[in-house]
């Protein structure tokens, strides 16, 4: 199965964000948006993992959450990767967070314990809100950049726990479950 490790959000802040982003989607730019019930911040993409590994991976996530209490995660801002003239990825942002940082370290450490490489690249925190579709031309996105700027939201969650999640590519797009959920140390 496809596994990947992550922070979900309140339905309030999913909800926010979706609706603070509907001029965006009205545009009808080429992009798969991500549905609001699937708004979520990764950790850590594992990629394909054996079913009976998922204990040892629970085990990696309650050791990389060891010690960490439950903390606040300002999110604020809209973006995209690689930049909003070229946009790939459409994002909300959440950078700067050293308890986020810290957590995220503390799981790719874990992860690379029982495998699974480090990230080659730095650790960019996002909220990944849609995603351009493969192949489409430059000039399709033209406005995109002037679109995306004016929007704005802002949001305070508290992040008390950590998921392991399942992604199940369907023709539609990305289905995500929870499998398990590690409290973070109250
Ligand atoms: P993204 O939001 O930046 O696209 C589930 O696919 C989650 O894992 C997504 O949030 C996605 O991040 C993230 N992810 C990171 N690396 C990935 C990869 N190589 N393939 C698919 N998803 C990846």
């Amino acid at each position: 199965m496809r596994l990947f490790i992550a922070v979900n959000l309140p339905q309030q802040v999913r909800r926010g964000m979706w609706e603070a982003a509907e001029s965006l989607r009205a545009r009808s730019y080429p992009i798969r948006w991500v549905p609001p019930d699937s708004l979520h911040l990764t950790l850590k993409f594992l990629g394909e993992v054996a079913a009976e590994r998922e204990e040892e991976i629970v085990g990696g996530i309650r050791r990389a959450v060891k010690g960490t209490k439950p903390f606040t995660l300002p999110i604020a801002g809209f973006g995209a990767f690689p930049s909003p003239v070229r946009p790939r990825v459409v994002w909300v942002g959440c950078e700067g967070v050293p308890s986020l940082e810290l957590l995220q370290h503390r799981v790719e450490q874990e992860m690379d314990r029982l495998g699974f490489p480090v990230e080659g690249r730095p650790f960019h925190p996002h909220l990944t809100l849609g995603r351009v579709k493969r192949g489409v031309k430059q000039r399709t996105l033209a406005g995109f950049a002037a679109d995306l700027g004016p929007l704005e939201y802002a949001a305070e969650v508290l992040v008390e726990s950590v998921d392991l999640m399942q992604s199940e590519l369907m023709r539609d797009g990305a289905r995500y479950t929870r499998r398990r959920k590690v409290e973070l140390e109250a």
